[in-house]
């Protein structure tokens, strides 16, 4: 068994910066490896349609994602699989053709390290699809298949229609779960995931579905994974509280649904106000240990949920304060593709809209204030490695103290429609502004600022 130290969340986790992509859509790179029935780029997405995106097509928006700032992607499944989201794998050891194989995931990984960026995937090990030829050799030869303890199936046969009898994500008759109490299963599933750690060199797992595996397989996986790579990471789709987690030792970091339901009724909604929102932060965060909130993954959104520019209803200045506040906390910013640019979209599948590549298209001012926070980031260390301390909350308006060894910066957030006044210590730099500031610091309605005392 690893050691403690060992096993400590990586430490880039902290300063970076990550963008989510759902392949089919964000961009097609080559229409030569098209599925059949690809529709037109940009047309509106229902739950079958597929679109043509493709690692070639990343790889080709490198340059784009490095001005942006971001310094790691992480990619929904890319195994081969009939669906569009691919969490139905087939073949857990093959990247599927329509998205490039595998000679253009080891093309992603090399560019993206030449450039100093690092690349994660979403590891499906709680299911895989109808499809896959286990449960295929399950389903055609019943108990004689060398695979039927691989799931859990109730009966002599296995049985579809009307309802499956064996157990199934969610229900779901064409996602069968894996029987993680055979060892083989773990096995099978532990080879995978360090396969593409140690043969492709990407840079940690996201694992979907983590809620519904057993905690000690995650451990395994954890463990599997930093035998491959110390410095990988390990982050898990929790949608709950991740603190159970992180006292087993299963997961680096949490991706933080918690912090984004929260912003959603604080700045999208206005169902909580500052004291409630500001309550419900230092719940996470006191019952999070350090090294694993610093190693959070605190996204914008993702291909599960409405987008946040439709959730805060087109008002962009709201989509400013809920990506303010993630860039202003420790954990790793993530974002998801399109939010930059002010992409909408409603409940999934509509989330999962085409990148328009047309900058005609681009809300240009607010993929500024993206690049802006990103560089913010990056140029103050203690937004990236100081303390968390809350300050005061009332009304709509809060604040925030990131404590580093050699700087203090204060955040400040106004989502009230009024002006919001705070008197200041000690004079400070307005880093946004460039500019000194003694006295008061007056913020206007629906804004936001980052003071920073030397
Ligand atoms: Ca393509």
């Amino acid at each position: 068994m690893q050691d403690e130290l060992a096993l400590s969340p990586p430490e880039w986790v902290k300063d970076a910066v990550f963008y989510a992509i759902f392949p089919d859509r964000f961009r097609n790179g080559d229409p030569g490896n098209d599925p059949p029935g690809t529709r037109p780029w940009g047309a509106p997405p229902d739950r079958e349609s597929t679109f043509g995106g493709d690692l070639w097509g990343i790889i080709q928006a490198l340059d784009y994602l490095q001005d942006l700032g971001v310094t790691a992607l992480y990619l929904t499944p890319i195994f081969t699989a009939p669906s569009n989201h691919k969490y139905d794998v087939v073949d857990y050891y093959n990247v599927d053709p329509h998205f490039g194989g595998n000679e253009a995931l080891a093309e992603l990984v090399g560019e993206l390290h030449r450039r100093g960026m690092r690349l994660i995937l979403d590891g499906v090990f709680n299911h895989c699809g109808e499809a896959h030829p286990f449960f295929w050799d399950v389903l055609r030869r019943g108990r004689s298949s060398p695979y039927w303890d691989w799931f859990t199936i109730r009966g002599d046969r296995v049985v579809q229609e009307p309802y499956p009898n064996y157990t199934c994500w969610a229900g779901v008759r064409s996602l069968p779960e894996w029987n993680h109490a055979n060892p083989a299963v773990r096995e099978y599933l532990l080879s995978v995931a360090s396969y593409w750690i140690r043969e492709y060199g990407i840079d940690g797992w996201r694992l979907d579905a983590v809620e519904h595996m057993p905690p000690d397989f995650v451990r395994e996986i954890r463990v599997a994974v930093k035998g491959a790579n110390p410095e990988a990471y390990v982050l898990g789709e929790v949608m709950g509280y991740a603190a159970a987690w992180f006292k087993h030792g299963a997961l680096d970091g949490a991706m933080n649904y918690r912090l984004w339901e929260a912003l959603v009724y604080f700045i999208a909604r206005d169902s909580w106000d500052a004291p409630q929102f500001v309550a419900h932060l230092k719940g996470l965060w006191g019952s999070y240990p350090q090294g694993n909130a610093f190693a959070s993954y605190n996204l914008t959104g993702s291909h599960d949920k409405p987008r946040i520019m439709t959730l805060c209803g087109g008002d962009r200045r709201k989509v400013a304060l809920v990506v303010a506040t993630i860039f202003a906390l420790p954990g790793a910013p993530a974002v998801y593709y399109g939010d930059e640019i002010g992409l909408q979209g409603g409940e999934d599948p509509d989330c999962r809209r085409c990148f328009p590549w047309d900058h005609s298209r681009w809300d240009t001012e607010l993929r500024g204030l993206f690049r802006m926070l990103i560089r913010l980031r990056r140029e103050e260390p203690a937004l990236r490695h100081g303390d968390l301390r809350f300050g005061e909350a009332r009304g709509r308006v809060f604040s925030l103290v990131r404590e580093g060894p050699d700087a203090r910066i204060l955040f400040f957030l106004n989502a009230g429609e009024e002006e919001a006044r705070f008197p200041l210590s000690r004079p400070a730099l307005d880093l946004l502004k460039g500019e000194p500031l003694l006295g008061t610091l007056r913020l206007p309605p629906e804004s936001f600022a980052f003071l920073k005392e030397g």
